[in-house]
């Protein structure tokens, strides 16, 4: 049997709150305009682009292919501007928490169990959104796109946030939103809850410990509910690894 749960690591944009429609699409679109490119996203392009990671990627990828002369150097200014503007919508208090986050939270934090991120997102807008939707004293590590050499589904950062909490992956948990994620966290070794969005449901989540389409459903998620995924997830691994080691499972 895996140990107890001692953290829970979340991914930030679909996860800790629904930033990328209405959050850094517009913030995508509002660069672009302030460096006269005549490109904007609109909310069907722009999930089909989220399968890139990292907005500064992502905008290089699509000016690319629209045959934009000087894509790199562009993006890196683009994405500077937009890093800016979308870091004022955080602290103008425009992103707010998917309903029912700050109550896991809370729950989390009085059952003793760590709280801890792990995103693609930069810095500078990570850590005032983590400070205003979860209070930042109430998370002891965040990794961002800045502390990484690969994103997601790389599970560096997910490797990294195991390593600043000084626990395995066999006694935390992650809780992500969409397939990549999933994949970085389940790189990582970490039984994974998944919590899906308009732009996620759909995707193949094969291997997570539970897949649910809100916080606050039927059966809200709480601590008990993350132990339990996490102890169930780590049984049928442990089972699967007894048949095949068996020879009975190929
Ligand atoms: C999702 C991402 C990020 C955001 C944009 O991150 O891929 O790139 O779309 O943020 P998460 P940046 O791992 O939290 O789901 O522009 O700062 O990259
Ligand atoms: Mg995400």
């Amino acid at each position: 049997m895996p140990p107890s749960l001692r953290a829970v690591i979340f991914d930030v944009d679909g996860t800790l709150a629904d930033t990328e429609r209405d959050g850094h699409r517009p913030a995508f679109n509002a660069a672009f305009a302030r460096h006269g490119v005549d490109v904007e996203w609109d909310v069907a392009a722009y999930g089909r682009l989220l399968g890139i990671t990292g907005g500064r990627r992502r905008i290089a990828a699509d000016l690319r292919a629209r045959g934009i002369d000087g894509a790199d150097e562009l993006a890196d200014g683009v994405h500077r501007t937009k890093t800016t503007l979308f870091r004022t919508m955080v602290t103008a208090g425009e992103i707010t928490a998917r309903p029912g986050l700050p109550e896991l939270a809370a729950d989390l934090a009085a059952a003793g169990i760590r709280l801890a991120v792990a995103t693609t997102g930069r810095r500078s807008w990570v850590e005032p959104l983590v400070g205003r939707l979860l209070g930042r004293d109430s998370v002891a590590v965040v990794v961002t796109g800045d502390d990484v050499a690969e994103l997601k589904p790389d599970p560096e950062v997910y490797v990294r946030a195991l390593a600043g909490l000084g626990v395995p992956a066999c006694a935390a948990l992650a809780v992500e939103d969409s397939e990549v994620g999933l994949r970085a966290a389940t790189g990582a070794g970490l039984a994974t809850v998944v919590v899906t969005n308009g732009y996620t449901a759909g995707q193949d989540f094969t291997g997570a410990a539970a897949v649910l389409t809100a916080y606050d459903g039927p059966v809200p998620l709480d601590a008990g509910q993350c132990r339990a995924a996490h102890r169930v997830w780590w049984a049928a691994r442990s089972n699967e690894e007894e048949l095949t080691s068996k020879g009975e499972l190929t």
